[in-house]
This record gives structure tokens, sequence and C-alpha cells, in this order.
């Protein structure tokens, strides 16, 4: 028999955690066990969910509200299609509104998984399609994008890439509309950066925001493609895993997908609720095939703490499964003084990500990739930003601005 495992936080002031633990693994599976007749039973047997483990927290002089329980529990395979909402209904369905309870982690079981091609590029696809193997990528983000035409995009997608940023991505706030529609979008961006590409003998990836009616995404998306998108940016939880799925694993969508987390605020930071970080935003999008995954970072605007983006770093690498990694892209709010920072904790396989960081520049947005890439130059070398700032002007003006001189 194969199953899912799903790990729960519990709190509860007085509850018992093994019945509790054992009336989700029976509801959630064949409903009520013990009152179905003996042959019943039989049949039913391989249909029912199973307590693995449980670990109660109860600290002595415990205040009210901490005492908690980590509790396992196995869910048969064949109880469940192979995809991500069956398994997320099963698993975290009505049980997510009932009390204190939260999703820490599911163990994809090996028959699970082989149902999912994962990244279609992944870390080493991307690097492949850009020539960039030994360093951090730079990604810059359209910032000022509702009520633009063409001409003022086109004119803000060549200050980014004559930077020499590797992607640009289109924020996640545009949507399909007459000033930009998504193909000619994709055409004007491409013209704008092979002429880039000119100057800076750089090639770089475009992410155009898919966007539109779920069942028009595909055929936005390969439009979009032909027009010169290079990659798709896809704000996954607003449409559901299997939406990323369908398009990763579309044959004709040969493009990376970068996931935004838009909503992810609506699932993650409570303690008592919810689905962790590393799950929401690490192993699934994985398993939907998101080449890259955006997150707030620890040091920015908009933030989520450090051991939550290593807990999602680590489900986007990890080597024990078989899918390709997925790039980290730790968020919003990063300019040049973090990137000592953001590479301490990330390693190199990172892409560090910014808008205003790059387009705030007091130089421009050139200014401000050139700004980025002379940071993850000095701090691969060993060089801390404020020596290597001493004949960077780039530099030494985003330094001046937003500090972080490590
Ligand atoms: C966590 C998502 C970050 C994002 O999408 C975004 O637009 C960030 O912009 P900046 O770098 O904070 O200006």
């Amino acid at each position: 028999m194969s199953y899912c495992i799903a790990t729960y936080r519990i709190y509860d002031d007085k509850a018992d955690f093994r019945k509790k633990a054992e009336s989700i693994a029976n509801g959630m599976t064949v409903g009520s066990w013990t009152e179905l007749p003996q042959l019943q039973q039989e049949n039913m047997r391989k249909h029912l969910g199973h307590v693995e483990n449980i670990e109660v927290y109860e600290p002595q002089g415990a205040e009210p509200g901490e005492r908690y329980a980590d509790v396992k529990i196995a869910y048969p395979d064949i109880n469940f299609t192979r995809d991500i909402p069956a398994l997320l209904i099963t698993v975290f369905g009505k049980i997510s509104m009932d009390g204190r309870i939260r999703l820490l982690d599911i163990g994809l079981s090996e028959n699970f998984l082989s149902a999912f091609p994962g990244p279609k590029f992944g870390i080493p696809g991307v690097r492949e399609l850009l020539g960039v193997h030994n360093r951090p990528l730079l990604m810059s983000i359209f910032k000022s994008v509702v009520g633009y035409d063409l001409d003022g995009l086109k004119e803000q997608f060549l200050a980014q890439a004559l930077g020499g940023v590797d992607l640009i991505k289109d924020d996640e706030i545009l949507f399909e509309n007459p000033l930009t529609p998504i193909e000619r979008r994709a055409e004007i961006c491409r013209e704008a950066a092979e002429e880039a590409e000119k100057t800076t003998g750089k090639k770089l990836l475009y992410a155009v925001n898919l966007t539109g009616k779920t069942s028009e995404l595909k055929a936005t998306a390969k439009r979009a493609i032909d027009a010169g998108a290079t990659a798709l940016l896809f704000s996954t939880l607003a449409y559901g895993y299997d939406a990323l799925q369908e398009l990763s694993s579309d044959p004709d969508i040969c493009v990376p997908i970068a996931a935004h987390p838009s909503l992810a605020g609506a699932i993650y930071p409570s303690q008592h609720y919810g689905i962790s970080p590393a799950l929401l935003l690490g192993k699934l999008l994985r398993a939907a095939g998101a080449d890259l995954v955006l997150f707030p970072s620890p040091y920015g605007s908009v933030v989520m703490p450090r051991e939550e983006n290593l807990a999602i770093r680590y489900e986007l690498t990890r080597d024990d499964i078989p899918l390709r990694q997925s790039f980290p892209v730790p968020s919003a709010g990063i300019h040049p003084g973090l990137v000592p920072q953001i590479l301490t904790d990330f390693g190199t396989d990172v892409v560090v990500n910014a808008g205003g960081g790059i387009h705030g520049h007091p130089g421009g947005a050139r200014a401000g990739g050139q700004a980025f890439l002379q940071a993850i130059d000095a701090a691969m070398n060993g060089v801390t930003l404020e020596e290597a700032s001493l004949r960077l002007p780039e530099l030494k003006a985003a330094l001046d601005l937003w500090g972080g001189r490590k």
C-alpha cells in the first residue's frame, strides 16, 4: 500500500490528541469506522487512513493556548486521484476549518509524485537558456505599468535590459488591457531585448504576466510565446496548482514559468492556521512545475522569517526527489546592499529580484541593474561592498541610498 503522509500541528488546551487524530484519519477517509459492520470494515480497510505518530508539546506551566501536538496521518493513495487539488482536499479540505490546525507538510509517496513531471527547465534549464552557470541570476521587475502604452513599456524595458539583468518580469498586477495587450507586449519586449543584447552581449528572459480566464490560459500563453515571450509569470495561488501543472506539462508551452506568491499571505502567516510556506510555496509549486518561485525575503519590505525562507529553499532544491530543482527568488524590497546576505542564505543558485531597488536607483534603472551585478560580483569574490564601491559609482550610489555595506 502506498500513502501520502500529512503532518499537522494542532493546538488545543485539553483535547485527547490521539482521539482527535483518529477522528481525522477516519473522517477524512472512510468516514465512521467503528460503526461499520465487520464485513464492510474488511472491504474498507484499504481506504482507511491511520495515525502514524503523535508528539504532544505541553511544557510545564504552559499558558492557555500553548499546548499543541504534531500529528502525522497516512492517507492511502488509492483514495485520491494523482493531482494536487485531490491531495489537498483529502488531507486539508474540511479539517482546515475545524479549529486551530495547521498543515505543516505532506510526505508525497513515490507513486503520487510519479504523476508530476515537475519544472520543465528548473535551475539547470534556466541557466542553460541564459548561458550563465556560475553566479546568482538577477531579475528586474517592471514597475509603473498600469496606464502605460507600448512605447512607455519599451522604454522601461530597455533601461532595465541595458543594466545587464538576466530576467525581466511583468508586474503581477498588469492584466489584459487595450494599451499593452499580452502579444504586443511580448513582441515589443522581444525587440527591445534584441536591441539591448547588441550593447550588453547578454541574453535575457522576459516573463509576461499570464492572466485571464482559466479556460483561456493555455491558448493565451501560446500566443504570447509565438509573439516573443521567453518566460511566463503566473500567480498560481489565485488559479490553483492544477492550472500551473496544466501549463508546465504542456509540450507546446516551452518557456520557464515563474510562480508569483500573490495571495500566499492569506494562507501561511498564522502559527495556528493555514499551510506552512515550505509546503505552499516550496514543495507543491515545484511539483506543479514552477521553474522559479518568488516569495517574500527576510530582509526587505514584505518579510517572512528566515527559517521559513530556508525551508522553502530546501523544498525547491532538495535532491532526493526525481524532479528538476526550482530557483528560489526571495523578493520584495531587495536592494544591492542585501546581496551578500542573500548569497550567505541561499548560495549561488538563487535569483536576486528587485523592482524598486532597480528603478529607484539615483542613476536610473540601467545603473540600478549595474549596481546589483557589481554587488553580486563583489560578494562572489569575497570583496566587501564597501571596498568594491570605492571603484564602482553605481554600487556606491545604491549603498549611499539604501545602506548595507557588508
Ligand atoms: C514577493 C513578491 C515581490 C514582487 O512581486 C514585487 O513586485 C516586488 O517589488 P519590489 O522589489 O519590492 O519593488
